[in-house]
């Protein structure tokens, strides 16, 4: 791997360069302020953190250094990984390294087969997901050169990035066992050495041979592997790694924020939701139908699941290129109608909903990802957190890994109570 170390590094140079000119020149300009308001509302809109992966533009959205999703949407998940890490898409030789080990790397070890195969048959996917990538936790390179007092600080980024394709490598494995032998009750598949990484995710699954269906495993894999610093999961991920916890901890702590429906559940949920309006109104329901429904949802206390977003302000250019695959796949699926249909009728509703509170009344990526799993095969709903969970460990991994490459220190931001805030805006 030494190509894509190298790589990493001259990314990491370059950010710290920059890093140590704002220091000097600018440590102590105030770039931003925060409202009450922000305080006690969960930090929205703060401008709290740095993170060089990916930027989410709020009217554009995702963008991999400098690359939006209609320029990136066609590649590999590793090819991704790479633009993450090293800021550059890799050359072919570059991929082909990285390939290389990612298939070198691809086995689970015997007492994973065994963990995998005793646990409960009533967990969440997620809970068994999360769980399997915590048990692999041994296998660290970095926690056990740092044990043994091996390790610089300079070298950190290094030996999170051997933890990170070590973990990658096995994903579509782990992933797919479980989907197999818990939600299949089947026989998990092979690893197949002549196919990259997200085609064996597509053949270990082994509910669909299309070749249709490896090119959504590939997007589904490419649209959701980082949003930037500051959603539930990537954060968690991060500061957990901060306290020099592996990745194997990060991420498993990150997927457990990715578990919850506001977050990564949604996607699940999203099915679900219109599976409820098909047993009522038939798998073709009318758009007064559909108003209705929703106003009962809301009227109900729920949310919608897939509309909204904290940072976004416009229709997730994720939701678009899903769009857009299932208008070229399966356009006549009655899932994909009742997702258009919702689009038409939701946002009118939500954006004079709570006298318009919603800041963001348009649909995220997860108010179409499970439609297009669903069609394809994936009939398990539980499962599809995991699809985004095993996406997203590319992020988590990333993040972590360009962090520590710029010795970012624990993350440790000051709490108050509230007599501490309300002596603070008395004095003020
Ligand atoms: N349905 C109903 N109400 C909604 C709503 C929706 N889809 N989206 C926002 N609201 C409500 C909020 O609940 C809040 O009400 P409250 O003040 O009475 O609590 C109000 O509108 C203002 O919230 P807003 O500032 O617009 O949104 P937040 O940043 O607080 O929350 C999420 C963003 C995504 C959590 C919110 O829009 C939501 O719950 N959406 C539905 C769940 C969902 O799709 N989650 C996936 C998001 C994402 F893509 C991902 O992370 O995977």
């Amino acid at each position: 791997m030494e190509q894509f170390k190298n790589n990493v590094k001259k990314r990491i140079d370059y950010l710290g360069m920059e890093i140590a000119w704002m220091l000097r020149e600018h440590g102590k300009t105030v770039v931003g302020e925060v409202s009450v308001k922000q305080l006690l509302g969960g930090m929205r809109g703060l401008t709290a953190l740095v993170c060089n992966t990916s930027y989410v533009d709020p009217y554009r959205g995702l963008f991999i250094s400098d690359y939006a999703i209609p320029e990136f949407e066609d590649k590999l998940p590793e090819e991704i990984f790479y633009l993450l890490c090293a800021g550059k898409f890799p050359n072919e030789t570059e991929l082909a390294e990285l390939q290389e080990e990612l298939a070198f790397r691809a086995e689970l070890p015997d007492y994973l087969w065994t963990f995998i195969r005793q646990l409960p048959r009533h967990l969440h996917p997620m809970t068994m997901f999360s769980l399997c990538v915590l048990a692999l936790e041994g296998e660290s390179v970095f926690k056990q050169k740092y044990e043994a007092g091996e390790l610089g600080k300079s070298e950190y980024w290094e030996y999170m990035l051997e933890d990170a394709v070590s973990l990658l490598a096995k994903l579509p494995a782990l992933a797919a066992a479980i989907y197999r032998i818990h939600l299949l009750r089947e026989e998990p598949m092979d690893y197949h050495p002549s196919l990259d990484w997200g085609s064996n995710l597509a053949h270990m699954l082994g509910v669909n041979p299309e070749l249709s269906f490896a090119e959504l495993v590939r997007l589904y894999m490419v649209l959701h592997c980082d949003h930037e610093g500051g959603n539930v999961s990537a954060f968690t991920s991060r500061v957990v790694n901060s306290a020099l916890s592996n990745l194997y901890y990060a991420t498993s702590a990150g997927l457990n924020g990715l578990a919850g429906p506001l977050h990564g559940l949604a996607n699940q949920v999203c099915l679900r939701f219109i599976r409820g309006i098909h047993e009522r109104f038939g798998e073709s329901p009318g758009t007064d139908q559909l108003d209705a429904f929703v106003r009962e949802e809301l009227d109900a206390g729920r949310v919608i699941p897939g509309y909204g977003h904290a940072v976004l302000r416009v229709t997730d250019p994720r939701f678009t290129a899903f769009m857009e695959f299932g208008n070229r796949h399966c356009p006549n699926s009655p899932f994909l109608q009742t997702v258009k249909k919702l689009y038409y009728v939701v946002p009118n509703i939500l954006k004079t909903y709570k006298e318009g509170k919603v800041a963001n009344p348009y649909p995220n990526v997860d108010a179409i990802s499970g439609t297009l799993l669903y069609q394809f095969g994936i009939s398990h709903f539980d499962f599809y957190t995991v699809m985004f969970g095993i996406s997203r460990t590319f992020g988590f991994c990333a993040q972590s890994i360009i962090a520590l490459g710029l010795n970012q220190p624990i993350i440790r931001p000051k709490s108050v109570t509230n007599k501490w805030l309300m002596d603070a805006l008395e004095r003020a």
